[in-house]
């Protein structure tokens, strides 16, 4: 079994070359974005056994998608290409430096991911993992997606540890229930991340006591107050679970911070370290992801390469 999988759209990202409006930025270099495959870069790239689950389209961008994320270590073997539906891509711009004032423009309703089914993703690459991956932004893509994330979710003895990050994207749901759905959704998961403004934003629920009443099922429930900090609360723990502080940084670009904590927080639960450890590697890892322009930062140097990145696979320019 591979250590973690993770499913979910991955898309070619267009990041500004310089500052501005989407009205006004005149170029782009080409990235790659999607906050599942994030994960399991950011989780490879830490030396762990990774696999992406997904379909892109029989299009030069799926080609592009599946060298860069397998560049990283990651598993691209079990993705489908459609050959009917375009790979999905997203331009955004650069924002103020490290606020979430930045523009986002997806191009993806109907791309190769929204078509992924119960039935047309490969159910032993899911299977086959110590921990399972998933967030709220693909039962948001289709009605085919919210069913094969449902099934994902329900609790079954023998299934990998389910992973759940709340990643709640308002304007991907045509549906206004859709934050309803995701509380569901998180309900059968071992571990759910969220972001107290999200909770707030989505749910209403002010606080850990009040999201934990809400979400009584999960083992653990990680709560991130942004650049203050995270808290892990066990279904057990009868207090206010564990804080942590994160640290200060010159934050460059904030997309991926949520994926990166993701990935360092399972990387040391992988690796069995106490929760006020695993909050600290989420912090670090999120670090990383901040104070880089993408959603990620390059790819490790290539094992032949001779210490060099090699510059036609990675991520971005
Ligand atoms: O977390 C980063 C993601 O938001 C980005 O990669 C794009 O997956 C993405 C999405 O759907 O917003």
């Amino acid at each position: 079994a591979v250590d973690v999988v993770a499913l979910g759209e991955s898309m070619v990202t267009f990041l500004p070359t310089g500052p501005g409006r989407l009205a006004d930025v005149p170029s782009f270099v080409r990235g790659i974005g999607g906050a599942e495959s994030n994960v399991a870069c950011t989780l490879a790239a830490a030396g762990h056994s990774a696999r992406w689950v997904g379909r892109v389209g029989a299009d030069g961008f799926g080609d592009h998608l599946l060298g860069a994320i397998a560049a990283y270590g990651v598993d691209v073997s079990a993705v489908r290409r459609d050959p009917a539906r375009p790979t999905g891509v997203y331009f955004r711009t650069a924002g103020d430096r490290g606020t979430r004032g930045h523009e986002v423009a997806y191009y993806r309703a109907g791309s190769a991911a929204s078509a992924m089914t119960a039935d047309n993703v490969d159910r032993d690459a899911l299977r086959t993992a110590r921990i399972l991956h998933l967030s709220g932004i693909t039962p948001a893509l289709s009605r085919g997606c919210l069913d094969l994330v449902r099934e994902l979710t329900a609790r079954r003895p023998g299934r990998p540890l389910v992973s759940f990050d709340v990643n709640h994207r308002p304007g991907l749901w045509r549906d206004p229930g859709g934050a309803r759905v995701l509380l569901d959704l998180a309900r059968g998961a071992d571990l759910v991340l969220v972001g107290e403004d999200e909770a707030r934003e989505a749910w209403g629920l002010h606080g850990l006591h009040a999201l934990r009443a809400a979400l009584p099922e999960p083992e653990l429930l990680v709560v991130k107050h942004g650049a203050a900090g995270a808290t892990a609360h066990h279904r057990t723990d009868a207090g206010t679970g564990t804080f942590v502080p994160a640290p200060a940084v010159e934050v460059v670009a904030a997309v991926g911070a949520g994926d990166a904590f993701a990935a360092g927080f399972l990387s040391a639960t992988l690796r069995g370290l106490p929760l006020r450890d695993r909050l600290r590697h989420g912090h670090l890892t999120a670090a990383a992801a901040l104070i880089s322009p993408g959603d990620l930062p390059a790819p490790p140097p290539a094992p032949d390469a001779g210490g060099a990145a090699h510059p036609a696979r990675t991520g971005h320019a």
